[in-house]
């Protein structure tokens, strides 16, 4: 990214002969003004000739900050003298987005801010762009996280987001020659307006060394751990605002710091370069998120984080607790702890030795305390994706841990023998340890055991839990399980990225909607209205054109407004086949090369989205969309037709350029393996239409928009499943359909590589020789089904309908719904009013 602009304009001098208005906490545009003009002055401190666009931004950041502050504040002590029980929710990912223009609407002061920086001669739109997102997540999961984070303090619900603060989030992708290339995301160069350090909250985390057994005073055996090293977390914090309310909760996340005292050792004998090394080997802890979503990569040093941050959360709470003079018997009381997904579920463990080893409580009431304390959400079924750890590894970083770790599988396989008597293939396929190939500790076994309850992330999801991958855990626990389909904040994805479509909303039904979204069914009198209807089509016209212009700012492909925008963006993942998508797109392509005069709807073929750095057939899948699109978009028999575009850096902040501006969202993952997909909700809240498989929430999206108004295709889970049993031959695909032949053969030939026959060999002989997600098995239903969105698309007026009626319904899908069923079926937390 290019530094921001040194344009240079003065700081401004006002008088606005403010009383009784504080520059910290009023929220009239006087006050703003004036805070932000104090802040240029006071807290960045540049002469009038170096000050920047980018300054004004820190200075309004400054600004809001304050008026957070105040709220936070309230929210803590209120908190704190009613002695509520408090959501703590570990995620190694918060995808929180830019901070800037969501606070402003929660706080409710846009119009403000906007005529504050008006007065300064300021346009807010332009100031919002000078925000760098911390991107401290992969995607859907990091980004739920967040979602959940909104949610939480807009529902008045006391809650802290533990997690950890990476020097780098997930890098930047820029698009060199088709490939994608990474680029280092140095989120924190120009400082962040919006963390407040705590550098006095600091907690010590141990590593590695060995553990000792020793009687105490009572005469009690005990274990004492003598680490290799210490770490220690600092807290940084950042304030999360509620929508409409005063509450405004903690988002806590560590960062990694050498411990002095250690050095000391090393520096009077010398060694001084051992000494700088542990400071290094210390601090790297928290240098950077890795960029692999679903599989996990098993390497020590994401072990390390994911140590470290759940032990700092863990004895901030318990520190906490007794600073509140409540016993650490009523830990789980005081606090229900969420783990999201197995990346935090060492602190089942951590929890037991915190309890045992240095609280002395014995081993049934600290386990009895732990199991009430923790749920468990699982994210994935995909079999590679579940993480597991080498049991050396294990053992060098955590000896202590992986103690308790063999005691707790003792009692807990003692049970599930008393249970299932004589059923020792039963025993094997649940210990937390596994011993086929290279032994290993099963996060996911550790987190079901240790967890009073535990959900999937969409119903047929966490059906296919209870019948899959924790099958033996359901028949033991039935009654730990639960569903709790995901959800979206719609203040976001809604009322901030589609501010067209929120004049329209608030026009027809008020301002409640955003909180009360079920109140969105009032839409659908309206879909009969053809007046309203014209508005609709206006405003998506309008978020189109606003995308067209970003996307010919950063690809110089120019894309028509009035073109039926078909987006697919997510992670880049074979199971999601985006390679299914550009099956289609060439299928056409073909089509209207052979046929000149084909009638066929106009496309624009939107694409976003990472791939791991490390996952081969996912870059290969981005060079062909790439390669595609340079083709067809230079192709004059078919580019005012049809063109395709690969947008660059698939973030929050484009996403809300991205999600209001689609027609037809693509959600075509293989049935069973998208766990539930949330990009999926964010297009049907503005509007768009879904072509989707019966995966994930697809279902719930189609149960409630109705069948008439979802395109579907595709095998289902069982008949997957079963083509999978019976032995699947892709060839036989191709052997049968002569137009999926002719596509293959030409992405093979080199057509799409300007001559090179060898790039995307891969993807081809992959397609053809193995296919595991099976695309080509669901290639002929899915080219059918874009023929129906085709002529669908010809019918605008009924189109329309369509879209008013996918918004209208699309209530369930708030992040709201799902917090208030984690609070009132797993968290049992109470909301709590916060006075100013
Ligand atoms: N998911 Br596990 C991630 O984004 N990263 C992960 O490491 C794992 C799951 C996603 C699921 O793929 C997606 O289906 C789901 O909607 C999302 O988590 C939130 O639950």
């Amino acid at each position: 990214k290019p530094p921001p602009k040194q344009i240079k304009i003065a700081p401004p001098v006002t008088t606005t002969g403010l009383t009784d208005v504080d520059v910290r906490s009023g929220m009239q545009v006087a006050a703003l003004k004036q805070a932000v003009t104090d802040h240029l002055r006071y807290s960045i401190g540049h002469p009038p000739v170096a000050t920047t666009l980018h300054d004004y931004y820190y200075a309004l950041a400054l600004a809001v900050r304050d008026r957070m502050q105040h709220r936070w504040l309230n929210t803590l002590q209120t908190n704190f003298d009613l002695k509520r029980k408090i959501v703590c929710y570990l995620s190694a990912e918060f995808l929180m987005g830019p901070h800037l223009g969501n606070n402003l609407l929660n706080l409710g002061i846009e119009q403000e801010a906007r005529a504050a920086l008006a007065e300064l001669g300021q346009d807010l739109d332009i100031v919002l762009e000078c925000e760098e997102e911390p991107g401290l997540g992969n995607g859907g999961l990091g980004r739920l996280a967040a979602c959940y984070l909104d949610s939480l303090a807009t529902l008045q619900r006391p809650a802290v987001g533990y997690g950890i603060r990476y020097e780098f989030g997930i890098f930047d992708q820029e698009i060199h020659d088709g490939w994608q290339a990474e680029i280092t995301d140095k989120w924190l160069r120009y400082g962040n307006p919006w963390e407040i350090a705590k550098p006095e909250v600091a907690h010590y985390v141990n590593w590695g060394g060995h553990t000792e057994y020793y009687r105490d005073e009572a005469g009690n055996d005990r274990v004492r751990w003598m680490p290799y090293r210490v770490v220690k977390g600092t807290a940084y914090d950042t304030p999360t605002q509620g929508y409409g309310v005063n509450n405004c909760n903690t988002l806590r996340l560590w960062s990694a710091e050498a411990v002095e005292s250690f050095d000391f050792q090393a520096f009077n004998t010398g060694d001084y370069y051992q000494a700088v090394e542990d400071k290094i080997i210390s601090e790297t802890v928290t240098k950077v998120l890795y960029p692999n979503d679903e599989p996990q990569i098993g390497k020590h040093l994401r072990l390390g984080q994911q140590y470290f941050f759940v032990s700092c959360s863990l004895q901030n709470m318990l520190h906490i607790l007794s600073l509140s003079g409540v016993p650490v018997e009523n830990f789980a009381e005081r606090y229900a702890v969420q783990l999201n997904d197995t990346h935090p579920s060492i602190g089942v463990v951590e929890l037991m030795r915190l309890l045992v080893d240095e609280r002395r409580l014995d081993w049934d009431k600290a386990w009895a305390i732990t199991v009430q304390t923790f749920g468990y959400t699982n994210h994935t079924l995909l079999p590679e994706a579940l993480e597991t750890w080498p049991l050396p590894m294990f053992q060098a970083l955590l000896p202590r841990h992986l103690e308790i770790i063999y005691e707790i599988n003792r009692r807990f396989l003692d049970e599930v023998r008393a249970r299932f008597s004589g059923d020792e293939a039963r025993v094997a396929r649940m210990s937390l340890i596994g011993e086929e190939g290279e032994k290993c500790v099963r996060m996911a076994h550790l987190a079901a055991v240790g967890s009073h309850a535990i959900n999937g992330v969409a119903a047929l999801h966490s059906d296919l839990l209870k019948a899959s991958v924790l099958k033996d855990f359901y028949e033991m626990w039935p009654e730990r399980f639960s569903n709790k389909t995901n959800g979206v904040t719609p203040r976001r994805f809604l009322a901030l990225a589609n501010p067209g479509l929120r004049a329209l909303l608030n026009e027809a039904l008020g301002e409640q909607w955003p909180v009360n979204m079920e109140q969105l069914h009032q839409l659908e009198a309206k879909a009969d209205d053809a007046a309203f209807r014209r508005k609709w089509r206006a405003i998506k016209e309008a978020n189109k054109k606003r995308l067209a212009d970003y996307i010919l700012a950063h690809t110089d492909i120019e894309l028509d407004p009035t073109w039926l925008f078909d987006i697919q963006v997510k992670r880049i993942h074979e199971y999601k086949r985006q390679h299914l998508n550009v099956l289609h797109i060439v299928t056409l392509y073909r089509r209207l090369k052979e046929n000149p005069g084909l009638n066929i709807s106009p496309r624009a073929f939107i694409f976003g989205g990472k791939a791991a750095p490390g996952y081969f057939m996912a870059k290969r899948i981005i060079k062909l969309i790439n390669g595609v699109a340079e083709t067809i978009n230079a192709d004059p028999d078919v580019n005012t037709r049809m063109k395709v575009a690969f947008v660059p850096n698939f973030n929050v902040q484009n996403a809300q350029l991205i999600y209001p501006a689609a027609d037809l969202s693509e959600q075509i993952s293989t049935a069973g393996k998208e766990a539930s997909g949330t990009g999926n909700m964010k297009f049907m809240l503005n509007g768009a239409l879904t072509i989707g498989t019966l995966d994930g929430a697809n279902v719930e999206i189609r149960e409630e928009v109705g069948a008439e108004n979802f395109f579907l295709f595709g095998l289902t889970t069982e008949e997957v499943e079963h083509i999978k049993r019976e032995g699947y031959h892709p060839t036989d695909c191709i052997a049968s359909n002569s137009e999926l032949r002719t596509v293959l053969e030409l992405i093979n030939s080199g057509y799409f590589s300007r001559g090179d026959a060898e790039v995307f060999r891969s993807v081809v002989n992959n397609l053809t020789y193995s296919d595991p997600f099976l695309v080509l098995a669901d290639y002929a239903a899915y080219v059918a089904c874009q023929e129906r969105v085709s002529a669908a698309w010809q019918d605008k007026e009924n189109w329309t309908r369509m879209s008013i009626l996918n918004t209208a319904r699309s209530g369930k899908f708030s992040s709201d719904r799902a917090i208030r069923e984690y609070c009132d079926e797993i968290w049992n937390v109470q909301p709590a009013t916060v006075k100013l």
